[in-house]
């Protein structure tokens, strides 16, 4: 068996109607095992270890603000190889443009490295991803309950035309005015907490 890590991104953590689809999904252990699911904000020296061959990449600066701006949420699953490889499959290509149709990230991530979810991408980075994420929290019995989102709503696919919108300079303004009112009506973040979602997902376009 492999151990693999898992993380909700700060999107998906907050985002509640994509975190009930994502944890759906996560939770039918079709060939894999969750173990433990924890409320972790993770200092920078942590993200930067766990990103450490993607120093020096332009939007290096911005993945580490994405990844400790919020608290996320973050599990580990057992699954033998060959379960771990279709659950990367399942989850898709890593830049939202590149995702394959159907895949997870095509589905709930909004724009470039906005993608919702990690999983370590073989047994060996699984190994070395728990065992440095595990020196900061227990993976194994985390108990966070997940309150369901209700009734609110998943407009991805809105947010995503609209990032383009903000990222090709077209009505940059406007654009920033809706995607801002949509990501409000998806999570219950408030205050200093939802000026640090705004920041982190806009961020991302730079
Ligand atoms: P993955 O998350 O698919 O395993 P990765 O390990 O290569 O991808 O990169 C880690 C994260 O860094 C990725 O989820 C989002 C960000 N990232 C990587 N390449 C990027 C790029 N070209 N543009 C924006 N963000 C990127
Ligand atoms: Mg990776």
């Amino acid at each position: 068996m492999a151990s693999a890590l898992v993380i909700f991104k700060p999107d998906a953590a907050h985002r509640l109607a994509v975190r009930d689809a994502l944890w759906a999904w996560l939770r039918e252990e079709r060939g894999w095992k969750l173990s433990g699911l924890t409320w972790y904000r993770p200092p920078a020296e942590l993200i930067q270890s766990h990103y450490d061959f993607l120093q020096g990449r332009p939007f290096f600066p911005w993945l580490v603000d994405f990844m400790t701006a919020l608290p996320v949420l973050v599990g580990r699953v057992e699954a033998e190889p060959a379960g771990l490889d279709s659950m990367r499959y399942e989850l898709g290509e890593t830049r939202i443009a590149e995702s394959r149709p159907g895949s997870l990230r095509e589905r709930f991530g909004i724009w470039g490295g906005i993608n919702c979810l990690h999983l370590s991408d073989s047994p060996a980075s699984g190994d070395k991803e728990t065992q440095l994420w595990g020196r900061y929290l227990d993976l194994t019995h985390g108990s966070a309950t997940l309150e369901p989102a209700g009734e609110r709503p998943d407009h991805t696919f809105h947010l995503r035309s609209l990032f383009n919108q903000v990222a090709a300079r077209s009505h940059t303004e406007l654009a920033t005015q809706e995607a801002t009112k949509l990501l409000n009506a998806e999570t219950d973040l408030t205050g200093d907490g939802f000026g640090a979602l705004c920041r982190i997902l806009l961020g991302a376009i730079g």
